[in-house]
């Protein structure tokens, strides 16, 4: 017998708990993928995907962009949240309706109710692209979760402890999966290995990942 993971009466993949405060909601984007692919359209027209260069003068591997009222952005002078596009001088492009609500109920079935986003970092990786081990704690409400949507090539999320030494879970993540992170686990190392080579019909060879932020307090 097979399990045909995509018929009507397919049981719902369960939830899973990653750590006190984390939890994986397996291919929660669901039919919301269309939705999603025409948002980031939009969003990247206004915006383009470019690859940041570190405080330190490195390029680094993942392209990025962002919606909503602040971006993620680096340069010499160091990393920051800023309102502005950096390349086009005009604010960010707005944060497309089908994102905030995505983001919204994710947080909701995670635990995190009320949870309004105002920054949408959207990365996209190229097979060898990676992001290695950090911490993301530029946000001034950090009892705000982060969600983080998975869409297009899989890859492999490096789960690790509460110092950067600390040895890393591996956890592989696919098109479809929503990932939130909170309370206890909010300021978790964690990474991601290099994207192997494939072809998705999300995204053709590449892995896009949104990361949706509270920023302002
Ligand atoms: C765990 N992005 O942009 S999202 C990032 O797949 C980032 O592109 C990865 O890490 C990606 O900063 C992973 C997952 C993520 C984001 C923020 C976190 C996990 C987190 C903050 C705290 C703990
Ligand atoms: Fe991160």
């Amino acid at each position: 017998m097979t399990l045909d993971l995509f018929a009507a009466d397919a049981p719902p993949l369960e939830d899973e708990v990653l750590d006190a405060g984390a939890v994986v909601l397996r291919g929660f984007v669901g039919a919301r993928e269309t939705a999603l692919k025409d948002g980031l359209a939009l969003v990247t027209a206004a915006s383009p995907f470019r690859h940041l260069v570190t405080p330190g003068g490195l390029r680094m591997s993942v392209a990025m962009t962002n919606c909503g009222e602040l971006g993620w952005v680096s340069d010499r002078r160091g990393y920051r949240y800023d309102p502005i596009d950096p390349e086009s001088g005009l604010r960010w492009p707005a944060m497309p309706d089908a994102f905030t609500t995505l983001a919204r109920d994710a947080a909701a079935q995670a635990g995190y109710p009320g949870f309004a986003p105002d920054a949408c970092l959207v990365n996209r990786y190229a097979p060898g692209a990676r992001l290695s081990m950090h911490q993301d704690r530029d946000e001034k409400d950090l009892r705000a979760p982060i969600v983080s949507v998975s869409l297009g090539l899989p890859a492999v999320f490096q789960w690790g402890g509460d110092a950067r030494g600390d040895k890393a879970r591996r956890v592989p993540l696919q098109h479809g999966d929503v990932v939130v992170w909170g309370g206890p686990s909010r300021l978790r190392f964690h990474g991601v290995l290099a994207l192997k080579d494939g072809e998705h019909p999300f995204a053709g060879a590449l892995r896009i990942n949104l990361t949706f932020r509270k920023v302002r307090a």
